[in-house]
């Protein structure tokens, strides 16, 4: 059930091109090739033939060999073959060899001849002209490859922001909850995983026996539907309105675990975990965990890592990204709660681009049980978001402290979001910079500098001894703007260094640090802060988005200053 045909075809056509761009004896290649093709066409399904001990070289054009790696293939998710492949040439090669106009020959021309490896090593290369050049290549191709770039690019941008795709997801969940017979409803996918985009929405329900039918009408009947593609017993998908794709499964409750287990993904994880099963004499499918015929677990997810030797791992860490070797030696982090969170340090109100007022926000922080928030209004650079100049700072931190004096529950805390000018210097005077409690200091222009130039500009910013927080490092937008070219080691180096703090910012399209970097952040002993940069009352929802971003980066209540009590913030915000 687990391994398609199509997954074992997709592989040896992967080594096939992967030895071509190598230079491996071309009929080695062509067997390879020859093998994907078959293993494609073919009307049996080769795991089910496995499963139940078949010989497949009974089937045409399978010998030996080939029959010896199809059922590597089934038992372990992988070649080991493919895998050496991988490990020997840059893995980036693939995403060359995805470009509909790019085949392995011209791949392996474009590597040996200039070097290049990477999407944007390509398209540098295309638009300077370096590909018309050469041999075997020309003007045409080269157009195509670039036409194919930016129609990749566009693909790229369908993902959906998570945070767009939490609203049309409960509803539907809620849909599905109200259905007769309904037991188990769970969003599964990179949905549940919390990446900050989805592809698609993956749902496991259990139901009572008899309501499949019912339930399976009633969801292609959602009122968002706008097309179905698939309408079955176990297994329906649609697209709704809003572009998003839906693919429900009814699972039986025996399965469950085993079935959210797997469908949770990733991919890498899923592979991984089924490896360590395999090693202990043990087979995992979305159905459950097998020893020979009998199925030991596929309850709960629990039981399915217990019988792979792993402690139960968080989906938002289920990336293959280390967390396997965690839950085998007991190490994996504590991750941080919502529940931990106790203030927010990144807000506006009206005085600057906000669209509520000082008590308006005080109040629904207040509301959300906050001990703390810090009002952080743009600078004058930002003339655009009416950003203020020192006298302008100074009249609005005394309105701060009149709102202080007549609140109760709550405490507000004097900030700006300071601009980094281009030369690294702030954009206010050090000597209001020193009556706030804290600053954010953000890169709002110029943010297309090299990348010595704009990494320079940041630590030289960090210098100030005034700069508590580096706001919405990378500057990124999500489907729409990229990142900017910074050495991001080098800066949390430097933060380390001078007892700066990195914000992650949990805007649903910044979510800024990314959360490789705080993991890195916070191995190197540097402290982050989750803020909503909230310019509405409502924005401070957005917590949640930076939460779930901060477990992705692994990180505990201990890495985040705004856990803190506000005594013990205070300190935290002293620079070393
Ligand atoms: P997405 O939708 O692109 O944001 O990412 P995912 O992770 O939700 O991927 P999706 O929707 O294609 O599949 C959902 C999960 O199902 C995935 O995370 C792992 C599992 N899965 C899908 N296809 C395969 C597969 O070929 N092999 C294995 N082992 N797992 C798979
Ligand atoms: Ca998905
Ligand atoms: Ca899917
Ligand atoms: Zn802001």
């Amino acid at each position: 059930m687990t391994v398609q045909n199509k997954e074992i075809s997709d592989i040896f056509s992967q080594v096939a091109d992967l030895m071509e761009i190598k230079g491996e004896n071309p009929f080695r290649v062509r067997a390879y090739r020859e093998a994907a093709r078959l293993v494609e066409g073919m009307s049996e399904q080769m795991h089910k033939r496995v499963q139940e001990e078949q010989d497949l070289t009974q089937f045409r054009g399978i010998g030996k060999d080939l029959a010896k790696k199809i059922k590597e293939i089934i038992d372990n998710g992988n070649l080991q073959y493919l895998e050496e492949l991988k490990a020997e040439l840059p893995a980036s090669l693939l995403d060359l060899l995805a470009i509909p106009a790019l085949g392995p020959k011209k791949v392996s021309a474009i590597y040996h001849k200039l070097g290049i490896a990477t999407i944007d090593g390509l398209k540098n290369a295309a638009e300077a002209g370096k590909i018309a050049s050469l041999e075997g290549f020309g003007a045409k191709t080269e157009k195509n490859i670039l036409d194919s770039l930016g129609r990749l690019k566009k693909a790229a941008a369908k993902r959906i922001l998570l945070g767009d795709a939490k609203p049309v997801a409960a509803s539907l969940e809620a849909h599905i909850k109200s259905q007769k017979g309904v037991k188990r409803v769970t969003v599964a996918g990179s949905f549940r995983r919390g990446k900050e985009t989805v592809g698609d929405l993956d749902i496991l329900v259990t139901c009572r026996r008899g309501y499949e039918k019912g339930l399976m009408k009633a969801f292609v009947e959602f009122e968002d539907v706008a097309r179905i593609d698939a309408h079955g017993q176990t297994k329906s998908s649609v697209h709704l309105r809003s572009g998003l794709q839906v693919d429900l499964r009814i699972v039986p409750e025996v399965s469950y675990g085993a079935a959210l287990h797997y469908f949770t993904g990733s991919k890498a994880h899923n592979v991984a975990v089924r490896k360590l099963a395999v090693e202990r004499g043990l087979k995992i499918n979305e159905y459950g965990v097998y020893r020979n015929d009998d199925r030991i677990a596929g309850e709960t997810e629990t039981a399915v890592y217990k019988e792979a030797g792993l402690a139960y791992i968080e989906p938002e860490l289920r990336e293959n990204m280390g967390e396997i070797e965690a839950a085998r030696n007991g190490a994996l982090p504590r991750l941080i709660k919502a529940s931990d969170i106790r203030g927010d340090l990144h807000l506006h109100t009206t005085r600057s681009d906000g669209k509520n007022s000082l008590e308006e926000m005080a109040e629904a922080a207040k509301n959300l049980g906050y001990e703390y928030i810090a009002i952080t209004e743009h600078s004058k650079q930002v003339a655009m978001a009416g950003g203020l100049n020192e006298k302008q700072v100074r009249e609005h931190m005394a309105q701060i402290d009149r709102i202080n004096e007549k609140t109760d529950g709550i405490t507000l805390l004097k900030g700006m979001e300071v601009d980094i000018l281009t030369d690294g210097t702030l954009d206010l005077s050090n000597s209001v910079l020193k009556e706030l409690d804290l600053t954010v200091c953000s890169v709002h222009y110029q943010q297309r500098l090299t990348g010595d130039k704009q990494t320079e500009r940041i630590i030289r910013a960090m210098d100030n001894p005034y700069c508590n927080i580096l706001g919405h490092p990378m500057a990124r937008l999500l489907n729409k703007r990229d990142p900017m070219d910074i050495d991001l080691d080098a800066i949390i180096g430097a933060a380390r260094a001078r007892g700066v703090i990195i914000e992650l910012n949990g805007q649903p399209e910044r979510l800024d640090l990314p959360h490789s970097y705080c993991k890195t952040a916070a191995e190197h002993g540097v402290k982050l802060a989750i803020s909503t940069d909230a310019h509405s009352a409502d924005n401070l929802s957005y917590m949640q988005n930076g939460v779930t971003e901060a477990r992705r980066g692994w990180l505990t209540k201990k890495d985040v200053v705004n856990t803190l009590p506000l005594k013990e913030l205070l300190a935290a915000l002293k620079r070393r």
